[in-house]
């Protein structure tokens, strides 16, 4: 047994030898030839010596010791979810933690076939279409999607709801953790792209949308010479109504401001309730034209120092929108820039330049800054910019947002290294923030309230651990939560370089799991995993008994889209072919293993509605149905009913089917769908 001296601290090696010799108890001794690899299965009841295994794969003692914290077994289930953004695939993951196992992937902004994800009008086609239609008139169909938040209570992850945004066409969706469903799409009527969201307030009452790349607001035209008086920038606040499981949009409402490109946000939480945290780029407002000899944006926009935290007062923005003082832009309510100032809902603070991270204590005391030219973080108090607000500021911007001073509100800076990005937290008062340039995640310890819960002295670093490689997010378990848990961290780098099998040009990406568990210098990297998506900018862990799923839906016949039993669902000895001139209308049941009916007879030219119920109420019981050439999937777990439509605008003979392996005779789970030439002189009625 060789130890890896690099990675082995004395302490880790008494505990590693503790392990191995334990194990080593319950070895019963290599059946096989020592030193080479296993060409023999182990028998049933037997064990291997896992030091030979080591030798043989090439792994140290650390290894070991990583898998052993890592591996679960069959069966076993995780410690929590780890709800990932899926990118541009417009989808997200479920994954578990610490296994790192993709558990399943959600369906959200794109067509998702096995899901039966936007397949259908009367279905799921439906929340697309609601979540806004393209230049072209037609639904969206793919998304960059980027930052999952949980639902919250008290500024808990509750395990109720996830929200998602899409950052290119500016889109909020609501996912129903009842049963992984996405249930609502909503399209910001006023801007175009999004960046700042989502961020549920500790108690879900609103979902934030901050903006990005500023433009006229309400989709006008104006020439780009007239940024400054005609392109905006601003932030949405999305209310949700928790019992509805729906964002109320007739309840929402924008602030407009200025055209700097907002980014990412927070919400505050415990003393910061009620007020929100933006960071900003671009405030020098370039407008690009590299090719007429301008700047490059990337130069352009990097040209302050210093550009502008806002500070906006929730709470108040409320008051001022329920009190009917704001415009309307394109059918929806937007408190002006000027009312905003007169309101006192916005404040400016100086950040060092191009910042990135925005992320607020568990304490909601201190906003943490990560500026990603700058290699050091900047913390904020709380209290001190209420103070500074409240004794007025002697600067303004040009658009008159007061300038609050920089040595007022600064709490402390610590220096981490290159490219710092984002910040999350744990229960031992330290903060961890994502080091973009160096390829590294840095431990630091935080001040105030937080200083006794660590030997380090405040507001300085710890310890930093190389990741592989260019980490954009991290994510702690329930590490943007008022109580942070400090087991686990995931790294989510954006380039995976050498870290897996060669798969062309394209690569996945790589999430990194680190165990924080341990106090001071001890953060080790325990586990790699590849994401096949890109590119998951941000996700939320979240203790896997909080979240409680349904194992079939409630009752036979449930539309997952109203969660309410639909009295209309096909019923078991109900199944029927109706007729109404060319309205033709299928109830159809499905169970173990047979369709009901199995002949669709219908004429070319009718307009079919299909509606199926799965009377099954086994878990697992999950039938697929597919209609081939018509475009139609949909899948239909216990006890769901589905709904689809569509013209019968091809005559033929079309073999419907299910498409889950549902039994020993699934492959005879299917039926014919006959449609005859309208011109037959057979047709009948
Ligand atoms: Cu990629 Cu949060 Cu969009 Cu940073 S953001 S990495
Ligand atoms: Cu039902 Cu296969």
């Amino acid at each position: 047994m060789t130890l890896n001296r690099k990675s082995t601290r004395p302490l880790m090696l008494v505990t590693v030898l503790m392990i191995l010799a334990a194990m080593a108890v319950l070895v019963v001794s290599c059946r096989n030839n020592a030193g080479g690899p296993s060409t023999n299965a182990p028998t049933a009841g037997t064990t291997e010596d896992i030091n030979a295994i080591a030798a043989a794969r090439g792994l140290t003692p650390q290894d070991l010791v990583n898998a052993a914290k890592t591996y679960t077994p069959s069966g076993k289930h995780d410690e929590y979810y780890l709800f990932a953004s899926g990118g541009q695939s417009g989808q997200m993951y479920a994954i578990g933690l610490p296994s790192m196992r993709i558990i399943k992937q959600l369906a959200v902004f794109t067509p998702e076939p096995w899901q039966g994800f936007g397949y259908g009008e009367l279905g799921t086609l439906r929340i697309l279409r609601e979540g806004g239609l393209g230049a072209d008139g037609k639904p969206l169909t793919w998304a960059d999607t980027h930052h999952p938040a949980l639902s919250e209570t008290n500024g808990e992850y509750d395990g109720q709801f996830l929200f998602i945004n899409d950052k290119a066409n500016a889109r909020v969706a609501v996912i129903d953790l009842r049963d992984f469903e996405t249930k609502q799409i909503v399209n910001n009527p006023i801007t175009l792209s999004d960046h700042g969201g989502t961020f549920a307030t500790p108690n879900t009452e609103w979902i934030i949308e901050g903006g990005q790349y500023a433009m006229p607001l309400g989709f006008k035209y104006s020439s780009i010479e007239n940024y400054e008086s005609d392109y905006r920038g601003m932030i949405t606040f999305w209310h949700f109504n928790r019992e509805a499981g729906r964002i109320v949009p007739e309840e929402s409402f924008a602030i407009e401001l200025p055209p700097y490109w907002q980014d990412l946000c927070d919400s505050g939480k415990l003393v910061s309730d009620g007020w929100v945290f933006c960071n900003s780029i671009n405030t020098e407002m370039a407008t690009g034209g590299v090719e007429l000899g301008n700047p490059p944006f990337e130069s352009g926009a990097s040209q302050n120092d210093m550009d502008f935290l806002h500070v906006i007062n929730l709470k108040k923005a409320a008051e001022v929108y329920a009190a009917g003082n704001y415009d309307d832009v394109n059918g929806f309510p937007v408190i002006s820039l000027d009312t905003a100032i007169a309101e006192g809902l916005l404040h400016f603070v100086p950040e060092p330049k191009s910042p990135h991270g925005s992320d607020v204590t568990p304490d909601g005391e201190f906003i943490v800054v990560a500026g990603k030219l700058d290699p050091h973080v900047t913390v904020f108090s709380f209290q001190k910019i209420m103070a500074a607000i409240e004794k007025g500021a002697s600067d303004f911007d040009p658009f008159g947002v007061p300038i609050l001073d920089f040595d007022d509100v600064m709490e402390a800076q610590v220096e981490l290294g290159l490219g710092p990005l984002h910040t999350q937290f744990d229960n031992k008062g330290y903060a961890y923030t994502s080091l973009f340039l160096e390829s590294a995640v840095a431990r630091w310890s935080l001040g105030g309230s937080f200083d006794k819960l660590n030997e380090d002295p405040p507001w300085t670093l710890v310890t930093k651990t190389p990741v592989h490689y260019n980490i954009g997010h991290l994510v702690a378990a329930e590490g943007d939560t008022v109580s942070p848990d400090g087991t686990w961290l995931v790294a989510m780098n954006k380039w995976a370089v050498d870290r897996f099998m060669p798969v062309g040009p394209l690569l996945p990406q790589n999430f990194q799991l680190l165990d924080i568990s341990q106090p001071g210098t001890n953060m080790p990297l325990v586990y790699d995993m590849p994401l096949p998506d890109g590119e998951p900018h941000y996700a939320q862990i979240i203790k896997a008994d909080k979240v409680k799923p349904w194992d079939v839906y409630p009752e036979v016949g449930w539309d997952s889209s109203t969660m309410s039993v639909w009295e209309g669902a096909p019923k078991q000895g109900e199944e029927r072919v109706e007729r109404d001139g060319n309205n033709v209308t299928v109830y159809m049941t499905a169970i173990r293993s047979h369709f009901t009916p199995e002949r669709v007879e219908i004429r070319k030219g009718d307009h079919v509605t299909w509606h199926i119920t799965n009377i099954e109420r086994a878990l697992d019981a999950t039938h697929g149905f597919a209609l081939p050439d018509y475009n139609i999937h949909v899948s239909i777990e216990p006890g769901k009913v589905v709904s689809f439509e569509f013209d019968a605008v091809q005559d033929g003979v079309f073999s419907y089917y299910c498409t889950e392996f549902c039994s020993a005779l699934h492959l005879e789970m299917m039926g014919y769908m006959l449609v005859e030439p309208s011109d037959s002189a057979s047709a009948a009625d």
